[in-house]
């Protein structure tokens, strides 16, 4: 049996006509049901549903062979828990966006930074933010946030925000503008490397036709 570890919403809904365009269908619809385990065509393989940011955590240990996370929260997991345990082969193309830093309309980031003020900025990628300002030399105090990070600025609670952009209508509604982009960011398959030995008759051809998936996806 192969377990496949995705989460609910966009990286489910992405990963579904990739899996498709690979010749796997999965029977039922996660919306529609509360099961946490899915059944695909395939009696060989099954989807199990985690969080977006306990994907890495499930395939480290084994309790899923292979999963799709966003590049974001994959390196949050590997600064924070070590990239040990993960194989990652490949990179799908899917839930696209940019991770950046916000701040609010009315305050000046550049001048902030070129004074060397010490700027607060809440977020829920810690670890990536406090490697970003290093490497930059920004001096940063940094709140960890696990949701709803575009409110922090607007009441008082940081200055700036890293956090996620995609079309970047939450950050105009909410009247904070991009100051910088950190990184694009994309769905990555990964792989436990045991399975990757144990089960890689049936894993191998899996990877290699989602591959194929997102190649053709790309064209
Ligand atoms: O909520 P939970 O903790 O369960 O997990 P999650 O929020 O990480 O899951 P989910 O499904 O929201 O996101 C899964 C993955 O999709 C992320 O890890 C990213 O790799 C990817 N992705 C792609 C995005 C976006 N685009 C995105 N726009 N994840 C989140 N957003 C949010 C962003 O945080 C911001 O609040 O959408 C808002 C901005 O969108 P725009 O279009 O208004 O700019
Ligand atoms: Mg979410």
């Amino acid at each position: 049996m192969l377990t496949l570890a995705l989460s609910k919403g966009r990286i489910f809904d992405d990963t579904l006509p990739l899996l498709q365009r690979a010749g796997i269908a999965v029977t039922e619809d996660p919306e529609a049901s509360r099961k946490l385990i899915l059944p695909t065509h395939r009696p060989d393989l099954r989807v199990v549903l985690v969080r977006a940011s306990d994907v890495p955590t499930y395939v480290q240990h084994g309790g899923a062979d292979f999963g799709v996370v966003g590049l974001d929260v994959l390196l949050e997991h590997s600064a924070a828990w070590g990239g040990g345990g993960l194989y990652r082969p490949l990179d799908l193309g899917i839930a696209r966006c940019r991770m950046s830093v916000a701040a609010r309309t009315d305050f000046d980031y550049p001048a902030a930074v070129r004074q060397g003020s010490r700027i607060r900025v809440a977020t829920k990628y810690v670890q990536l933010a406090r490697q970003h300002f290093a490497d930059k030399g920004v001096h940063v105090d940094l709140i960890k946030l696990y949701g709803s990070m575009e409110l922090a600025p607007l009441t008082g609670l940081a200055d700036a925000i890293v956090d996620l952009v995609s079309t970047g209508s939450t950050l105009k509604a909410n009247d904070l503008v991009e100051v910088e982009q950190i990184m694009p960011i994309s769905a990555r398959l990964i792989v436990n490397p045991a399975a990757l030995k144990l089960k890689r008759d049936a894993l191998r051809p899996l990877i290699d036709a989602l591959a194929a998936a997102c190649a053709e996806a790309a064209r």
